[in-house]
């Protein structure tokens, strides 16, 4: 790859066993309107996804597939998910013509003769077929058939189109295996939090991207929580079961980080600065003339004779240095707070389940659920607002379940039913959460410090999901009483403090109007359940009112 400069050596000192990848600048970022779910039904796939019948997409993508690998390498990659050894553990064998999704593929998950020993004589693996076609974006498909368990991907060689064992495997077609055999595929981290007494609990969080999710799997608590640690389990995906003993049990699929690097430096996650630089994969970063990877956010000042994720000589007038969807592709047993229950074949118990969003106003800095239901009704009608990492408008309000959206494999409506099922079979649920970093006051300033601070709502988190700590309830749900944070050492006014914990309960009705609207659109399959929920909020905010 280096002589056929698909790779870029970077400095072997600073940097030993990392490289640069630059892609095509046509292809640096998942396509979401080239991502299909190709079921005999069209209800099947429902109104949040993509949909081509089965023999249509065969028939669109053969004549693109055939021949498309001529003169190039074919390689045959067999891949586990999950620790070796487990029985929550899926094969998945990927057939790809480009070296990169190999060499990213053996970062991001276990890799080869572990993935073959796994399988032994049985034939229940994921296929998947990539081929980089000719990048054309018109040429550009991701298929997933989800009867043959099938992934088909042409003309793109980026993360997420192309890795087929992350959002392809691990979330869609795995999300349709999970509801078939009674568990989940999330897009959630998982974290282990150690208190003083040497206790871990875990807890999970799903966020929609630009939240902070890899940050928040890897945060260091400031001094003030002297003996609490976070121990990082993943930042990406989670698959849970319920265990015999009636409590949720989560596994990380993935053994690698496929991280945005823009925003990552020394000050917002040294983990993660500490496991990318060795063994790494750059991909459309910028760089110095020491051969260092550079990105905004790095911590230090663009230096002169800077390159451009295209290769070209960088100055201020040419906007970013790096992509904004630059990327690290890193291994996670390098991240200093890595936990060991990364390789533990049972996985580990999940105490509590957080949903986040980006919302400037509205919703405050943590709420409990009262029960189950009421969990699944807040992860349903999550809301983040956009910025300027993603395309199109900055700053408008996108419903985005569970962070599901993009990644559910079959209908929405059905999948929230299969969270309310799930409850059923957990006798002891994780208590759940929704937190949310990013309100601002009427200047636009951020109320609350977060990073390592936060550590300071996963504290009131855990307490509560013992069954401990203090919360006020409210129509929305259970708010924590502000004498029960730990709030030593930062400087909050009891004013930023009061907005920051206060629901803004006139405002609360739009925003029920906006959630019945989102889910109306999955019509009779929409669970009566999560109906109801919605409309228990709404009498509750309305007695209070009167
Ligand atoms: O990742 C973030 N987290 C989670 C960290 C564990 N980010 C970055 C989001 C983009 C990916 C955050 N940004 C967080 C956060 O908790 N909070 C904010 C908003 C914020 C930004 C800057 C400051 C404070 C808050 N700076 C100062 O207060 C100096
Ligand atoms: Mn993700």
């Amino acid at each position: 790859m280096v002589r056929s400069r698909t790779l870029l050596e970077l400095n072997q000192q600073a940097y030993p066993g990392c490289f640069l990848h630059r892609s095509n600048p046509n292809d640096v970022a998942r396509t979401e309107h080239l991502t299909f779910i190709c079921t005999e039904d069209r209800e099947d796939a429902g109104p949040t996804n993509n949909w081509m019948a089965p023999a249509d997409a065969r028939g669109r993508l053969e004549p693109l597939f055939r021949g498309s690998m001529r003169g190039r390498t074919m390689y045959v990659v067999p891949y586990l998910m999950g620790p070796a050894g487990s029985p929550f553990s899926r094969v998945g064998v990927e057939l790809t013509d480009s070296p990169y999704v190999v060499a990213s593929l053996r970062v991001m998950t276990r890799m080869g003769r572990v993935a073959t020993e796994q399988l032994g004589t049985s034939e229940m693996f994921a296929p998947g077929l990539h081929s980089l076609g000719d990048l054309d974006p018109e040429r550009r498909f991701i298929m997933h058939f989800p009867r043959e368990r099938l992934v088909w991907s042409i003309g793109s060689g980026y993360g997420g189109n192309a890795l087929l064992s992350k959002k392809c495997f691990a979330l869609r077609i795995a999300g349709v295996m999970a509801r078939e055999e009674g568990w989940l595929a999330e897009h959630m981290l998982i974290v282990g939090i150690e208190d003083p007494t040497g206790r871990i609990t875990y807890v999970t969080a799903a966020f929609p991207s630009a939240c902070g999710k890899t940050n928040l799997a890897m945060l260091i608590p400031p001094a003030a929580f002297e003996g609490y640690k976070v121990w990082t389990v993943g930042d990406d995906i989670a698959w849970l079961r319920v265990g015999d003993d009636g409590r949720l049990w989560a596994i990380n699929p993935e053994a690698g980080f496929f991280g945005v690097a823009p925003g990552t430096g020394p000050k917002s996650n040294p983990n993660a600065m500490a496991t990318l630089d060795r063994n790494s994969l750059l991909t459309n970063v910028a760089m110095t003339p020491d051969r260092l990877p550079w990105w905004e956010g790095i911590g230090t000042e663009p230096p002169p004779g800077l390159i451009d994720w295209q290769g070209r000589a960088w100055s201020a007038k040419n906007g970013k240095a790096a992509h904004p969807n630059s990327r690290f592709t890193t291994p996670a047993k390098q991240c200093p707070t890595i936990s060991p229950a990364l390789d533990d074949p049972k996985g580990v118990p999940i105490s509590a389940i957080i949903f986040g969003g980006r919302r400037a106003r509205l919703t405050p800095l943590v709420y409990q659920s009262r029960d189950w239901e009421h969990g699944v009704f807040l992860g349903a009608s999550m809301g983040s607002e956009t910025t300027a990492a993603a395309t199109g408008a900055v700053g408008v309000l996108r419903r985005d379940p569970m962070a599901m959206l993009p990644f559910c494999g079959y209908n929405t409506a059905d999948y929230f039913a299969h969270w309310l099922a799930m409850g059923r079979r957990l006798t002891h649920p994780p208590a759940i959460f929704t937190v949310n970093w990013f309100r601002t006051d009427s200047d636009g300033k951020f109320l609350w410090p977060g990073f390592g601070e936060n550590i300071r709502v996963l504290d009131w988190i855990i307490r509560r999901s013992r069954g401990e700590g203090i919360a006020i309830t409210t129509p929305i749900g259970l708010l924590p009483a502000v004498r029960d944070l730990n709030l030593e050492g930062l400087a909050l006014t009891d004013k930023t403090l009061a907005e920051l914990l206060s629901p803004d309960i006139p405002a609360w009705n739009a925003e029920l109007d906006e959630q019945e609207r989102f889910f109306k659109q999955f019509g009779s399959r929409m669970p009566q359940g999560l109906i109801n929920q919605l409309s228990d909020v709404r009498t509750q905010l309305n007695r209070v009112a009167d």
